[in-house]
């Protein structure tokens, strides 16, 4: 994993808060987590059975855009590809689409990315935490309780949809919340691609 600052970047050990609009207050009733877009059939998993899926542990670095960069937070939770084979895609699916709340509005935030990047122990939905300075906890109300998505260090921060409530499967490199303002598609800390 190793310790390499990203361009721009300053390390700090404590784990900032970002994010727009309202702080998502989870609801198991009315949560549920969709899987469509180019899908020969839609899935939506409860809750419990989203937290039934087989679990990670990973070690992942976080490089937020605002220059902040955070190394080794372990977390748990569930790999996006064992979300992936839930659901049967379509040959031509090239990108995914995550989406999170955003003030009351389930679909109000999302973050576009390459499926083929995403395979790894690094791109997980998380709920749990920990790191030399805290032990196991869930992951906090303002992080994105009940569940939110970190992605691999390959990508910015934002990249990492809190409150999480469904993944889109495309055929075609859909820009998401920030993306749709000016920012990066790649979005690598490592190649500084900060802005598109
Ligand atoms: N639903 C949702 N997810 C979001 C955001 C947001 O506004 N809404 N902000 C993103 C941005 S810009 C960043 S940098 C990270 C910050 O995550 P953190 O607050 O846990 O550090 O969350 C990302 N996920
Ligand atoms: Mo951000």
């Amino acid at each position: 994993m190793g310790k390499v600052l990203p361009p721009g970047q300053f390390e700090t050990e404590t784990w900032p808060i970002l994010h727009q609009g309202d702080v998502y207050q989870f609801d198991e009733e009315s949560w549920n987590f969709r899987l469509f877009g180019r899908v020969k059939e839609e899935v939506t998993l409860t809750y419990a059975e989203i937290m039934s899926l087989p679990k990670t542990v990973s070690t992942v670095d976080m490089h937020c855009v605002t220059t902040w960069s955070k190394f080794d937070t372990t977390f748990e939770g569930i790999a996006l590809r064992e979300l992936v084979k839930l659901v049967d895609l379509h040959e031509d699916v090239s990108h995914i689409q995550i989406y999170g709340y955003y003030d009351g509005d389930r679909f109000g935030y999302s973050a576009n990315m390459p499926l083929a990047d995403l395979q790894g122990n690094d791109a997980l939905f998380v709920y749990r935490w920990k790191d030399t300075n805290h032990d196991w906890q869930d992951i906090s109300q303002k992080h994105g309780y009940p569940l939110r998505f970190i992605p691999p260090a390959s990508f910015y921060l934002w990249k990492g949809t809190k409150w999480v409530s469904g993944i889109r499967f495309m055929n075609v490199n859909v820009a998401g919340f920030w993306e749709q303002l000016g920012y990066s598609m790649s979005a690598n800390p490592f190649k500084e691609e900060r802005y598109s």
